[in-house]
């Protein structure tokens, strides 16, 4: 079922008149088909929804839905600022729909069906026009609701790299490396909290030892672009022997680059770090837990004359911290409003409240166009979340109380019972939705709408 479809066999929304309407009055129309003038011309992109068979490993091979029978989906590389057409056929029998993320882009091309996005209907074609803003490591995924059925949504192979250019991008780097994290064969934990488990993982639809190694030579950078494509996990990645550059977060530049041992990304987030390679050998860029290692989460890095099985070293742990990227003294930028929002689990522990309420009954965020916003979000459980703000970007005030400044992101990671604040622009007038990215969160009502107000 798309999110829509969930709604309306929840009760959630009503129907009436081809109108289908949310209880805040979101009014997502059903859409006709695209005109003849709308589709005349050939699309820059054209991407397949379709059931697929994907071998992470030889002798494991899974069932999923994907762009083109490939996971990821392709990389597509589009200038910033140029308008591009991109063609979704679906051959599946369900209706879905691909979100742009990271981008600003008006609503109803932004991929969310409650933002008034059509979607792609079963065995039917849309056509997305829109114009990539800005620059940076973006990317694009399914946005149908998956709530217990695990096949849904972020579950899928449904996601791939899209990379937003500047015309004078020239890289200072010898490799420019997508490392796109996923999890397969998901269900649901029968013991404890109701949550969702994952049998194995994979890089760039690779278990580990499974796909080809990277290739490099010593002397050369690489420029990795870490995209976390997980419905709900964190994962910390390290490579032996290495230390990542970071130089961007969710394809922004960061005021302070700096070098980490281990990065850690969230459900939605990116991190683009250079990593010198100046230690031959062969190596494992891969999960820092063993576990996550054992079950395919990782990939191995080979330099030009080496050989033998792949190096592990443990790196010295150290707290991810995203105020180490930032300027250290905090730029008081003057705000016209506050607004606070609060996150809680209901007594059953898996529906998520956002001051008090879950989608669709949580009251929407109001803002006026042109004004800045401090948003103080208080996570009140012992879960992180990282919450997304669809076509807007963020700019990151306190992390835990360490105040920063500079660190541009579209995802942030609200630490179990700490608060985060952030600084948001109302400058991409228009309804734009907030959540956890984690799937099963939003699912279970982790999420209301931004709106504009005059
Ligand atoms: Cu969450």
């Amino acid at each position: 079922m798309t999110r829509r479809e969930w709604l309306i066999a929840t009760g959630a929304w009503a129907c009436a008149s081809g109108t289908v309407r949310g209880q805040h009055g979101h009014v997502s129309r059903r859409f006709p088909p695209q005109t003849a003038e709308q589709l005349a011309g050939p699309a820059d992109v054209t991407l397949r929804i379709g059931e697929t068979s994907l071998e992470l490993a030889p002798r494991r091979v899974v069932r999923t839905r994907a762009y083109n029978g490939q996971v990821p989906g392709p990389l597509l590389r589009v200038p910033r600022g140029r308008p591009l057409t991109v063609d979704v056929f679906n051959e599946t029998a369900s209706e879905d729909i691909v979100h742009w993320h990271g981008l600003h882009i008006p609503p109803e091309v932004d991929g969310v069906y409650e933002q008034g996005t059509p979607g792609v209907p079963a065995r039917g074609r849309w056509r997305y026009v829109f114009t990539p803003e800005p620059s940076g490591t973006r990317w694009y995924h399914s946005h149908n609701a998956a709530g217990r059925d695990l096949t849904k949504g972020t579950y899928t192979g449904q996601f791939g790299v899209m990379l937003v250019e500047e015309a004078d991008d020239a890289g200072d780097y010898d490799h420019d490396v997508p490392v796109v994290l996923h999890e397969w064969e998901p269900y649901l934990r029968r013991r404890g909290p109701l949550d969702v488990e994952f049998k194995a993982f994979s890089v760039n639809g690779k278990m580990f030892g499974a796909g080809e190694p990277l290739r490099v030579r010593e002397g050369q950078r690489a420029r990795l672009r870490i995209v976390n494509a997980s419905a709900t996990l964190t994962h910390q990645l390290a490579l032996a022997g290495h230390q990542f550059r970071v130089i961007a977060l969710d394809g922004n530049r960061v005021p302070s680059p700096a070098a980490v041992p281990v990065v850690e990304v969230a459900p939605g987030e990116r991190v683009d770090a250079v990593v010198e390679l100046s230690r031959p050998g062969v190596w494992v860029l891969g999960s820092v837990k063993a576990e996550g290692r054992a079950a395919g989460l990782g990939v191995v890095v080979e330099y030009a004359g080496q050989s033998g099985p792949p190096r592990w070293a443990e790196p010295i742990p150290r707290p991810w911290d995203y105020t180490l990227f930032g300027d250290r003294e905090r730029r008081d930028i003057p705000v016209d409003d506050r607004i606070t929002l609060a996150f809680k689990a209901e007594p059953d522990g898996h529906h998520w409240l956002i001051n008090g309420k879950g989608y669709p009954k949580a009251d929407p965020i109001r803002v006026r166009a042109g004004r800045r916003y401090r948003w103080t979000l208080d996570n009140q459980s012992a879960d992180p979340h990282p919450v997304h703000l669809h076509r807007h970007t963020f700019e990151l005030v306190s992390v835990a109380g360490r105040p920063t400044s500079g660190v541009r992101k579209d995802v942030v990671t609200v630490p179990p019972w700490r608060t985060v604040e952030i600084d948001v622009t109302a400058d991409q007038p228009g309804l734009a939705l907030f959540h956890c990215h984690q799937q099963f969160h939003m699912d279970m009502g982790f999420m209301t709408m931004l709106e504009y107000v005059d």
